[in-house]
């Protein structure tokens, strides 16, 4: 059986929990505590090299980290991933964005939150930090929301249908608020949430 190296809070992890229940492939989650360093030791080093969840191993021995690769691996043959090449690229446009300019803000801010000993100065940069993650936020708004030129409301990232470009981006952002980004402001993207939480065999975050 697949193997997951796991932190339950974290929501890089729980983009590829929910993926492997929706696709009801049976996995063991090995859970670690990235706060203790357990993903830093000699041994887990030894086979995932960057030191982080999630990762996963496979019965065969191979091995697969960074989650938006994981979950590529498992859906690309499903229908969470586009069968149009331009809106798989579509996909993947969605899942860098969500890499670099969503989840290094939105997930940073939650975890500073979640850890309030965390060092003061590794968080000198929380302002900038949450700007960012509002600045995310508004391009998801103007993308579902359909207020760009000649555009319309999307109910999904792409290609109107589910898919794990909506894990990617859902992940986060359904927790933003847990790292005081309020979405108040933010109708398309809070109706997109209900959207993505109402598919089948959804679980919650906080489910192992
Ligand atoms: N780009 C990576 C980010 C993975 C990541 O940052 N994982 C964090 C938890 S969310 C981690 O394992 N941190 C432990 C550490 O850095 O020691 C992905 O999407 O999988």
């Amino acid at each position: 059986m697949i193997r997951l190296y796991d932190y339950l809070p974290s929501g890089n992890g729980y983009k590829v929990r929910l993926l492997l229940t929706q696709l009801k492939i049976p996995f063991e989650r090995i859970e670690l505590d990235i706060i203790k360093g357990s993903t830093r030791t000699r041994e887990f080093l030894g086979k995932f090299p960057n030191g982080r969840i999630p990762a996963v191993e496979f019965d065969d021995g191979r091995r697969l980290f960074e989650s938006n690769a994981i979950m590529w691996h498992f859906a690309e043959t499903t229908a969470l991933v586009p069968k149009d090449p331009f809106e798989r690229a579509r996909a993947l446009q969605w899942m860098f964005f969500e890499q670099y300019s969503h989840e290094p803000y939105i997930a940073v801010a939650r975890f500073f939150a979640m850890h309030p000993s965390y060092p003061d100065e590794r968080r000198a940069g929380l302002p900038r930090i949450i700007r960012s993650g509002y600045e995310a936020l508004g391009v998801m708004e103007l993308h579902l929301g359909g207020g760009g030129e000649g555009d319309h409301p999307r109910e999904f990232l792409v290609g109107g249908k589910y898919s794990i470009a909506d894990i990617a981006l859902y992940a986060y952002t359904h927790v933003a608020h847990e790292g005081g980004l309020d979405l108040a402001n933010y109708p398309a993207i809070r109706e997109w949430l209900a959207r993505v939480k109402s598919q089948p065999r959804h679980i919650p975050i906080t489910q192992g």
